[in-house]
């Protein structure tokens, strides 16, 4: 059987070939959206503190103590591995300014205080995938797996990280359980295998356990790791390698990775299916017009005609329809933010009462960030709603949709971009470095493209909001300044929720306007087809049936090669956002 890579590269490349000639346009956005797709996979290393993940990730990249490792210290930042000629590091601090990072250690245990940390290294891992070193997870404050969970949605891939000292807590499977709602694959591995002899017991206790609590896992690998091992592998004692076993998990992320490539190729593939699908319509169109009789081709007029007004007012009605929904979805996701904002107020202040006003800053922070993460995630669900929604009520998701919206600057440079994108085969998202870079990048795509930044730029001024004012060891003034920064982080932050609904409203209505336009111009066409066909005589009507047919001909071709191999695409690989789409076609 052929390699399902290059079956998937031949059909995106003989679609855009084809396209090149048939319809410029798309082939000039979908070569766009494939370049863009070149995007990296993102393995997010999970689990709950002091499971070994900064250290399976050292032992991964084969540089011992690059992300910090400390018994004492805890992982605080999400520190990014991405490949580059030689080490460096950056970081973003809570008011969104990037900093260069000297020492790495500082920062990413939290003495100095930064929203993430960027680590570039030569290490040859990296050229495949890149690596994101989280904070602890789980059995912790709930507000830190709620900031684990966000930055889990990004993930290409889970490596979720468990020790041989016990089984799974509950926690953990509490965790991933939340966090496998959302990415599909999980690669499991089982760490410091060499301070725990009975870790096969472990490994075999974690296997039922998942079969009870996760059954989608339980026949899922584990891979046995020791970093301790590769670290004194590394050293001097190379006969230490295989013991580490670290070699097979290397393999397996590739090949995850690898894995990534092949799902994105098919997304082009389901983005072009809808230009294909629409030339061949056009086509058979024009076949039919030039088949048709005198009374037939009067008939088919007066059809696309009624159309054409039809496209109009439903172009009203679902402008009308879309600023009703952004309004109602406003006022929602304002008062949800409302309740989480009196939700802290009340926590803290109680805290402040019982406990005293120590860690207080650190707190209210905490649970800023996670309230961001929290309605970020629900803007992203609410705008993917919304967009779906209108399209479907304009029956407009059998017509290609496309426009590029490269008017709205890609936002906090700090990763937490997203694009939604949309296109006749399915929706998905586009996220992290990829999304803030592909705004830019992506001139255009096989559908539409809605830049959506999360929330992180008011999370920012909430945090700077923190740094500003001292708090006071006093507890009456602590609840004044606790309120007085509430109130600002909300303003704040609802100043951003209202910014992103205009942006969606703007995005949404011109590729609306867009679309119906170009439908309405193919309609056009179509009518003075039918005129051309009728002034001909005989011979130059079959003529014309003739080019018409070869023309669907040809599209229906690549419809077949794109849909065998989008076939082919399911069946080897975990199933992509939004698949029965194409099979109710
Ligand atoms: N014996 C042994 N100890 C390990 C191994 N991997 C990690 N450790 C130890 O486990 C402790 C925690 O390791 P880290 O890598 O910091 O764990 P972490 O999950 O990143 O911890 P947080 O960032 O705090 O959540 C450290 O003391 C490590 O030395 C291993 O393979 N074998
Ligand atoms: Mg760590």
């Amino acid at each position: 059987m052929q390699d399902l890579t290059v079956v998937l590269d031949t059909a995106v490349r003989d679609t855009l070939a084809y396209l090149r000639t048939a319809d410029p346009d798309a082939a000039a956005d979908l070569a766009e959206l494939r370049r863009a797709h070149l995007v990296r996979p993102s393995v997010v290393v999970v689990g709950e503190t002091k499971r070994g993940k900064s250290s399976l990730i050292n032992a991964l990249l084969g540089v011992p103590g690059l992300s910090p490792v400390d018994a004492a210290v805890t992982t605080a930042a999400y520190l990014d591995f991405v490949p580059g000629d030689t080490f460096a590091a950056r970081a973003w601090l809570p008011d969104g300014a990037e900093v260069p990072v000297d020492d790495l250690n500082e920062w990413a245990t939290g003495k100095r205080r930064a929203r993430r940390i960027e680590v570039t290294h030569p290490a040859p891992l990296l050229r495949y995938l890149s690596l994101l070193d989280t904070p602890g997870a789980g059995g912790l404050d709930p507000a830190h797996a709620t900031i684990a969970l966000a930055a889990v949605r990004r993930a290409t891939a889970l490596l979720f990280v468990a020790d041989a000292s016990a089984p799974l807590s509950k926690p953990e499977l509490d965790f991933l359980a939340a966090a496998t709602e959302r990415v599909d694959a999980v690669v499991f591995a089982l760490t410091k295998i060499d301070a725990y002899p009975q870790w096969r017991t472990i490994a075999a206790d974690n296997r039922e356990l998942l079969q009870a609590h996760a059954p989608r896992f339980a026949a899922a690998p584990w891979f046995p790791v020791s970093a301790r091992l590769a670290e004194l592998a590394l050293d001097d004692l190379p006969e230490l390698v295989e013991e580490s076993r670290i070699t097979p998990l290397q393999h397996a992320l590739v090949e995850l990775a690898g894995r990534g490539h092949q799902l994105r190729l098919a997304n082009v593939l389901r983005a072009a299916r809808g230009d294909l699908a629409r030339l061949q319509d056009n086509a058979e169109a024009r076949v039919r017009a030039a088949t048709a009789d005198a009374g037939g081709q009067a008939e088919a007029r007066a059809e696309r005609g009624a159309l054409a007004a039809r496209k109009r007012t439903e172009s009203r009605q679902a402008t009308l329809r879309l600023a009703t929904e952004i309004q109602r979805a406003r006022v929602a996701t304002v008062g949800h933010l409302r309740t989480r904002i009196g939700e802290i107020q009340h926590e803290l202040s109680e805290k402040i009462d019982t406990s005293g006003t120590g860690g207080l800053p650190d707190d209210v922070d905490t649970r800023l960030q996670a309230i961001a993460a929290d309605v970020s995630e629900r803007l992203e669900d609410t705008s993917r709603r919304i967009a779906e929604q209108i399209l479907v009520d304009t029956d407009l998701s059998t017509v290609s949709l496309r426009h590029a919206v490269t008017t709205v600057p890609p936002r906090g440079a700090a990763g937490d971009n997203v694009l939604i994108a949309l296109s006749a085969g399915g929706i998905a998202l586009v996220a992290g470095r990829g999304a803030a870079l592909g705004i830019a990048a992506l001139g255009g795509a096989g559908g539409l493209l809605l830049p959506f930044a999360g929330i992180g730029l008011g999370l920012a001024a909430g945090g700077y909001v923190l740094y500003r004012r001292k708090v006071h060891n006093d507890r009456r003034q602590a609840q004044t300044w606790l309120r007085d920064v509430l109130a600002e982080a909300r303003a704040a932050l609802t100043d951003e929720i209202s910014q992103r609904f205009t942006d969606l409203q703007y995005s949404l209505s011109v590729a609306l306007d867009d679309t119906i336009e170009r439908r309405l111009r193919e309609i056009d066409a179509q009518i003075a087809e039918i005129d051309a066909a009728a002034a001909e005589d005989a011979a130059g009507r079959a003529r014309r049936r003739a080019a018409a047919q070869q023309e669907r001909d040809a599209a229906a071709t690549r419809l077949r090669q794109a849909d065998e191999a989008l076939l082919r695409a399911r069946a080897l690989t975990p199933a992509p956002i939004d698949d029965d789409r194409e099979t109710r076609r």
